[in-house]
């Protein structure tokens, strides 16, 4: 069997026709700019403890641990560059009159590659808060501990933590985004963590076409319309491509 990818043809018909697009990512799209994944095949959470690294007791029980942690990724995510997935989202962006992308990364990623409507559900590495006060802090300095704020609270990294609740704004535009949607796209998740995960849904029970692009299999696969298991830098940039010629013919 031939291993060349062909777009689905219902697809383009769909992509030709539709004017508001929404789309999901997570860890998967940055996986090929070399970002690890916290799921699947060697996947940070097979290797680490997410209840002692992802969280906000474990801040305060070791707040050490969890701002080396942080800072190990944060190098890794500014030595990396966007990869061709999230080049060929920013193109898609500019074919359509509504379109938006909702982040679980905290990479900013997406941002670095020229997309200009993110919404990022679980914070940015880049970012740094008090988590007494709040007061937001740009660290110039690779501080080694966990620096205190004027108020004398603890510095913590700006993302979202098991247990905390999303930013308001982005969770709600994300949300309104899902709700309006015609064809509705999740990209590079394990589609485990709520309420993220449900966004799909929410676009299925407003009868949008939900597309899914993932390595594996995934609780949303028996529900999405079209699931396609292959690496996003593989299939994203044929898609896009596809979709310029469908759109210029109408
Ligand atoms: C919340 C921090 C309301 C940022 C992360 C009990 C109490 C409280 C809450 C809960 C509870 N029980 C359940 C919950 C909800 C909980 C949750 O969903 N837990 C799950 C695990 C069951 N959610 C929360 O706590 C959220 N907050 O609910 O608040 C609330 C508040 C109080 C009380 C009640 C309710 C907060 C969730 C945010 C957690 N933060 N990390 C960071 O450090 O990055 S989790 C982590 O998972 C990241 O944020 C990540 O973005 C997110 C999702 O992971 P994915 O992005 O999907 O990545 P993953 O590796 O899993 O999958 C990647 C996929 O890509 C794989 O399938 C792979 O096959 C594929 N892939 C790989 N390479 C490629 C590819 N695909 C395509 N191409 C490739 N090349
Ligand atoms: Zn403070």
């Amino acid at each position: 069997m031939s291993d060349v990818f062909e777009i689905p043809k219902e697809l383009l018909r769909l992509f030709s026709k539709v004017e508001r697009v929404a789309v999901l990512t997570g860890a998967g799209i940055s996986a090929e700019s070399g970002v690890p994944t916290f799921r699947g095949a060697d996947g940070l959470w097979s290797k680490l403890n997410q209840r002692e690294l992802a969280s906000m007791d474990a801040f305060l029980q070791n707040p050490q641990r969890v701002w080396e942690w942080y800072q190990q990724r944060k190098k890794i995510m500014r030595d990396v560059q966007p990869n061709t997935a999230h080049l060929a989202l920013v193109d898609l962006e500019k074919m359509f009159s509504h379109f938006s992308i909702a982040t679980q990364n905290i990479d900013g990623l997406h941002t670095r590659a020229g997309s200009r409507t993110v919404y990022e559900l679980h914070g940015n590495i880049e970012r740094n808060r008090c988590a007494s006060c709040g007061a937001l802090y740009e660290l110039e300095s690779e501080a080694i501990v966990p620096p205190r704020c004027h108020c004398g609270g603890l510095i913590r990294p700006d993302v979202v933590w098991f247990g905390e609740m999303l930013p308001e704004e982005a969770w709600q535009k994300a949300l309104d985004a899902a709700r309006s949607a015609q064809l509705y796209i999740s990209i590079g998740t394990s589609a485990q963590v709520y309420p993220a995960a449900g966004l799909p849904f929410e676009a299925l029970s407003n009868n949008a076409f939900v597309v899914e692009i993932n390595l594996e299999p995934t609780e949303l696969t028996p529900y999405a319309h079209l699931s396609l298991h292959r690496k996003a830098g593989e299939i994203l940039p044929k898609l896009v491509e596809a979709v310029k010629k469908e759109r210029s013919f109408c």
